[in-house]
């Protein structure tokens, strides 16, 4: 009986405990069971780093930065990197010295840096050599100064007023007697993504060492767990191609891997061909997947069985997958893969569900993982029963304190009675089991990055013949969905769609570009001044 009386759906399976440490204790609480294992390896140099060097050298790192940089506990450093064997170590080193990481997208432009470096206040940013220019850029525009870490990939000699990661990691006279210092609780906020959440721009979310550790332990759970038993001689290899600085690469793929000895593959840049020799050369037995890349290894001619052999479980999440293309790339493994979908937001940590081993049904997304409880609400926050859709709420110890500085958005995500809003319409059947139908938020999903239209039409506003503007997602074969803006130009201007696009395209990463531009008369809009985005989707697409 997943219903409870009031309409609440309960998890299946068993409660678990949350140890009472940090995040930073509880990754290396295992390591005297593997240090001499890898703990991440670049799939295109084999450059890596054993658990006992990433252990070392993360310490070395954390002490620099409260000796040379003054970091003091609960000071934000900000994580621009790509998918390189370095991100666990810069990572562990920022909250062994009490800070908090604040993750950027590397393809993000100066304009976006700079909002997220203003907000998060932080203290320093580490990057790679190659956009270490760009972050300076960056901190110019923020009007900081702040120092800069570069992490070299391939030999590289780092630029002019930059500092060397490796060369902090490398010293050994440095005093590491300041970590003594570092106070940090279960508590305590250890990780700050940003996520626009239901509506408006991106915020900071909150989340603490017992939000993250809560979600490692839940997906631990014996009937969801996505890894083999990691105490005897086997090592798992997991795929490490989704961004790490991303929550479902941060917490499922780093965090969590980590505290079980597994070996993490990295790849900073994905191009189809390396990332099929990688799954051979390196026998990652685990991969996880947005439905892009799913479709890409059922369709791209450089896949085979022989390079998928070594896959044994393959985990969908951040966007829906269809099961078209899930049998699609069994036809083309010419197997059957244990294939799991999981749901969740960067609020939550990110897991809320996840389909158990051998839920063959790819159009759900499974039960509430353990000390989750949900509920489905119609547009009055009425409780509603099974098979009837509404909006998701979720409440459990993976979910945020709430957003940084923003009390009012705080006040529109969680309900009066703690209820977190996911803004994902969603049905649960009889037995509890969940299907995201739709997104009743304003929020843009390409690729399953997040494009949020407020922060498009902020910068459409931003030009000189632009009155007005609204930006709506609209269905795309192989990206899920891609942004469209509606245009209100001012009387005297003179500008095309493509002038537009080109303006939009300096300031915004690549994923968040705007190909299609409709010029209209008036923007439809509430009496509170709300743009209603439904009624463009209804008249225009
Ligand atoms: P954010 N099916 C449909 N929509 C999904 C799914 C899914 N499986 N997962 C996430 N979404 C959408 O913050 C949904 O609209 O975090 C949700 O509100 O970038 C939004 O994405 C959140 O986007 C995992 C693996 C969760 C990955 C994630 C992704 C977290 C994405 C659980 O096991």
């Amino acid at each position: 009986n997943a219903w409870a009386q009031d309409g609440t759906i309960k998890s299946p399976y068993k409660n678990i405990e949350i140890p009472n440490c940090t995040l930073y204790e509880y990754v290396w609480q295992n390591l005297d069971k593997w240090p001499e294992r890898t703990a991440s390896v670049c799939a295109l140099t084999g450059r890596g780093y054993t658990y006992e060097q990433a252990f070392k050298l993360s310490n070395t790192f954390a002490a620099s930065l409260r000796n040379k940089f003054k970091l003091r506990d609960g000071d934000t450093v900000a994580v621009m990197l790509p998918n390189i064997p370095d991100f666990p170590l810069v990572a562990l080193g920022i909250l062994e010295a009490g800070g908090v990481i604040s993750t950027i997208n590397p393809i993000y432009t100066p304009h976006e840096i700079q909002r997220q470096l203003i907000l998060s206040e932080a203290k320093a940013v580490v990057t790679i050599c190659e956009t270490a220019n760009k972050v300076k850029e960056a901190i110019k525009l923020a009007k900081l100064n702040i120092p800069i870490i570069a992490v070299k990939t391939n030999g590289e000699s780092v630029p002019q007023g930059i500092v060397s990661f490796h060369e902090l990691t490398e010293d050994m006279h440095v005093d590491k007697s300041c970590l003594k210092e570092v106070r940090r609780s279960i508590d305590d906020i250890c990780f700050l993504p940003y996520s626009s959440g239901t509506t408006g721009l991106p915020k900071g979310v909150e989340l603490s060492s017992k939000n993250l550790i809560a979600n490692c332990e839940q997906i631990n759970e014996p009937f969801i767990k996505c890894h083999s038993d990691t105490t005897g001689t086997h090592q798992d290899a997991v795929m490490t191609v989704l961004p790490l600085f991303h929550i479902y690469g941060a917490s499922v793929l780093m965090f969590h891997k980590m505290s079980q000895g597994i070996k993490l593959v990295t790849m900073p840049k994905f191009q189809p061909e390396t990332f099929f020799d990688a799954l051979e050369k390196y026998k990652t037995n685990i991969l996880f997947a947005a439905p892009p890349l799913v479709i890409m290894m059922a369709t791209h001619p450089a896949g085979s069985p022989e390079k998928f052999q070594y896959l044994e479980t393959i985990v969908n999440g951040a966007a829906p997958l269809s099961e078209t293309d899930a049998e699609r790339f069994f036809t083309k493994s010419k197997r059957k893969l244990d294939f799991r979908q999981g749901y969740g937001l960067t609020e939550t940590s990110p897991v809320v569900t996840l389909t158990p081993r051998g839920m063959d049904n790819y159009g759900c997304v499974g039960y509430p993982i353990p000390n989750t409880n949900l509920k489905i609400v119609n547009n009055e926050m009425k409780t509603l029963g099974a098979n009837e859709k509404g909006e998701l709420l979720v409440k459990g110890p993976q979910v945020m304190r709430g957003y940084k500085d923003n009390a009012a958005a705080d006040k529109e995500t969680f309900t009066e009675d703690g209820w977190f809003r996911t803004g994902d319409l969603a049905i649960a059947d009889h037995m509890g089991i969940i299907t995201i139908s739709d997104r009743l938020k304003e929020l843009i999903k390409e690729k399953g990055f997040q494009v949020p239209p407020a922060e498009l039409e902020a910068v459409l506003r931003e030009h000189p013949d632009v009155n007005e503007a609204a930006v709506i997602g609209v269905p795309h074969p192989t990206k899920g969905e891609s942004p469209k803006a509606f245009i209100v130009l001012k009387s005297n201007a003179n500008t095309s769609a493509k002038e537009i696009s080109e303006f939009v395209e300096k300031k915004v990463a690549p994923y968040k570009r705007i190909d299609e531009i409709t010029f209209i008369d008036s923007i439809p809009k509430s009496s509170a001044g709300k743009i209603l985005r439904r009624e463009l989707k209804d008249k225009f697409c």
